[in-house]
């Protein structure tokens, strides 16, 4: 009996250990291994001076608390005035006393509002370091950084850090819905537990809040740009204040979608047009109900007229009239409306990617202040790669926001490892040359392009119910990475990698050096053995899992993979050229030339720019048709390179989670064959060519890919 009992127990305590690493993110806090750096720390840090006593204050030290014990063994003393030397000063400038604000002035010139310092300074001859903001929001961001430096076993001594983030509305886009499905979402169901809210306070939400604030992030839109207006009647808002309350102190900003035709659907009006008095003041009244329940409000998130979402178009109006309705709904009470102009017509099938382009870019200047228009990164739909989106940059007299995908919906779910941060740099590196050379994406986000002072970058969440939080344990660096860059669209993916892994895993260099290898090689693996040379769009229909490039027979001619590939006898590829649908047109004149040319379109993105021959040289010297081949072979052979140092990584990692990447990893090394197989079997119906030596034969027939069906394929509602 008793040792049954001890069994058990032990069964208990080494589960929860496990879900522990796992739920715990990059949070884990590990013990500080490398005794001088430990006893550095110690050194310099003896007590803690706790300035300020607000939540969000509470909570910074709450988390001092926490790091402290965990990396180091012991907590420094707690005190409530600065006594004696190496101490660690906490709070917000307007709680420092003169001599400690004089001698940081000049640290203050470089901060903004959200901006923090850490910084090792000398007052009355005593050697102290403070983390210090203009609020107490940006002195919690310093406190996660300051943590970072632990968790990175990087030296304290010196450190003098000034950093702001570049963006204004750093936000996760949830697309949960209200019965807690998550459209596109592989991680589980939705976190907001709507049934039980207002009453009860899921421990998840407050330790989703920390985790956010971790990263700088500091909006959340609740719920799915396909929207429904129910969360904006009393019985949900009071639910969406719960939630509120429970995100302020962590600095973070809760946002809605706004259904266009809510006024019909809960406000009784016969229409939604948004020049009708009586919609205008429904709005306006609506604001005010939900200003005075959340007071910071951030604003709404609105998806119109785009797949079926009802908006201003349905009255004869135009997405400026719909935007500046709402925004002036909101204006009095600071909030911003992010209107997306994710849009392609349903009576325009000549080229899906230049529609976005085609409506909005002539209403640059049009919208109101606090309007800012949400553009995904590509101008079709979250592909493993794109072409930057040739809105950016086109629009100078309009805010505009980058919209990232982190869920991995075009990108094997939450099963296939793919390091995110590598495509989003890509995209932010890319030069838009809309005001000459170096008119990055990056700039036209931040702001500093074209000097907009709203600026945001929005990420669709990947985050659910899951144990932990994103299905695959790679994933959360995806969460992570995304704020990183939401921080400072600069930073390189090969960084991130590096202090996720740190902060997830070990700082073991034999750990870090292949694994972060394994994570900046992984994003061109999945465009290898899914979309190599600008292939995009040939995922099967509807959930979007598996290959179907062979899908012809949707009733919109720009939902077939068979509209993007246009493989024949000929070749493969989409003519965006001047002699094709002149989609290149919409970029700068230095780029459009770039992709226009055969010659200098980069290899990357031919086939997303030209219909080429099977028989086209490539760069390499071999044929198109072989150099597809090979490239699919290339991702294949890429996940068992994973694969290998995944298993190398053995003794580096807990046996939960090496198991659970290990078992994942088998699942991408099936699919990426899967990929490969079924998109060669089907191009080559038209190639009418051999596969070349070094790639794999099909195991299966192209009949038996196409007979796959997924049903309960998962996120596709
Ligand atoms: O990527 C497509 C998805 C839809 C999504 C839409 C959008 C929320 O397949 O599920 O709808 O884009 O971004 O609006």
């Amino acid at each position: 009996m008793t040792s049954l009992r001890f069994v058990f127990l032990f069964f208990l305590t080494s589960i929860s250990a496990s879900a522990q690493k796992d739920y715990k993110l990059w949070l884990q806090y590990n013990t500080v291994a490398n005794a001088s750096i430990s006893k550095e720390y110690k050194d310099n840090l003896k007590g803690i001076v706790v300035l300020g006593n607000s939540e969000t204050i509470k909570i910074a030290v709450k988390e001092l608390k926490t790091g402290f014990l965990q990396m180091l063994g012991n907590v420094p003393e707690i005190k409530l005035e600065l006594k004696g030397e190496n101490n660690l000063i906490i709070g917000a400038q307007s709680n420092l006393n003169s001599e400690i604000r004089k001698e940081l002035q000049s640290n203050f010139d470089k901060i903004n509002e959200e901006g923090f310092i850490i910084k090792s300074i000398s007052i009355q001859n005593k050697k102290q370091i403070i983390i210090t903001g203009k609020k107490d929001a940006a002195v919690l961001y310093g406190v996660f950084n300051f943590l970072r430096i632990f968790q990175t076993n990087k030296s304290v001594k010196n450190v003098n850090i000034a950093d702001s983030p570049k963006t204004n509305i750093r936000i996760l886009n949830h697309w949960d819905n209200l019965d807690r499905t998550v459209e596109r979402g592989y991680a589980g169901f939705s976190l907001w537990n709507w049934q039980k809210l207002p009453d009860f306070i899921d421990q998840r939400y407050i330790d989703y809040a920390r985790a956010n604030a971790s990263i700088g992030i500091n909006g959340t839109v609740l719920t799915n740009v396909n929207a429904n207006a129910l969360i904006l009647t009393p019985q949900y808002l009071e639910k969406v204040e719960a939630l509120a309350n429970v995100f302020r102190p962590y600095g973070i900003k809760v946002y809605l979608t706004a259904r266009f035709s809510a006024p019909i659907e809960i406000g009784k009006l016969k229409t939604a047009d948004p020049k009708d008095l009586e919609v205008i003041n429904w709005w306006k009244n609506k604001a005010a109900e939900i200003y005075k329940r959340i007071p910071d409000f951030g604003g709404f998130l609105v998806k119109a007229n785009s797949e079926g979402q009802p908006g201003p178009q349905n009255y004869g109006r135009d997405h400026v009239d719909g935007a500046n309705m709402l925004a002036d709904a909101v204006a009095p009470f600071g909030g911003v409306i992010m209107w997306r102009a994710f849009v392609y017509s349903e009576h325009d099938a000549n080229d899906r990617a230049k529609q976005a382009y085609a409506e909005f870019q002539p209403y640059d200047g049009k919208f109101k202040e606090n309007v800012i228009v949400q553009v995904k990164n590509g101008a079709i739909d979250f592909q493993p790669r794109e072409p930057f989106h040739p809105l950016f940059g086109a629009m100078p007299k309009t805010p505009l926001m980058m919209e990232f995908q982190i869920t991995q919906e075009y990108l094997g779910f939450s099963t296939h490892l793919v390091f995110l941060p590598k495509l989003f740099q890509e995209v932010l590196e890319s030069d838009t040359y809309q005001k000459g050379k170096g008119s990055t994406v990056a700039k036209v986000i931040d702001g500093t392009l074209y000097q907009n002072k709203l600026t945001g970058i929005a990420g669709v969440s990947n985050i659910g119910n899951d144990l932990n939080w994103t299905g695959h344990p790679f994933a959360q660096a995806n969460w992570y990475g995304f704020g990183r860059l939401a921080w400072n669209p600069y930073l390189d993916a090969e960084t991130i990698a590096d202090e996720w892994l740190r902060c997830t895993f070990s700082n073991d260099e034999h750990f870090i050096k292949p694994v972060k290898k394994m994570m900046i090689d992984s994003r061109e693996a999945v465009v290898n053995y899914m979309t190599p040379f600008g292939l995009h769009h040939i995922m099967d229909t509807g959930h979007h899992y598996g290959p179907g490039p062979w899908v012809s027979d949707l009733s919109r001619p720009e939902w077939n993979p068979t509209y993007y590939h246009k493989a024949d006898k000929n070749g493969i590829g989409f003519d965006r050229s001047k002699s094709g649908t002149n989609a290149v047109s919409q970029y700068a004149p230095e780029m459009a030339k770039v992709f226009n040319n055969l010659e200098t379109c980069p290899e990357k993105d031919l086939l997303w720019f030209h219909h080429v021959s099977w028989d086209y040289k490539l760069k390499n010297g071999q044929t198109l048709w072989n150099g597809l081949a090979l490239k699919y072979q290339e991702g294949v052979n890429q996940v068992a390179e994973m694969q290998n140092v995944w298993n190398n990584a053995e003794k580096y990692v807990d046996i939960e989670r090496f198991n659970e990447v290990k078992m994942l990893l088998e699942i991408q090394q099936k699919e990426a064959k899967w990929w490969r197989d079924a998109c060669l079997l089907y191009f080559q119906q038209f190639s009418g060519k051999e596969l070349p030596s070094g790639v794999e034969k099909p195991t299966q027939t192209l009949e038996y890919f196409k007979s796959l069906k997924f049903p309960f394929a998962p996120g596709n509602g």
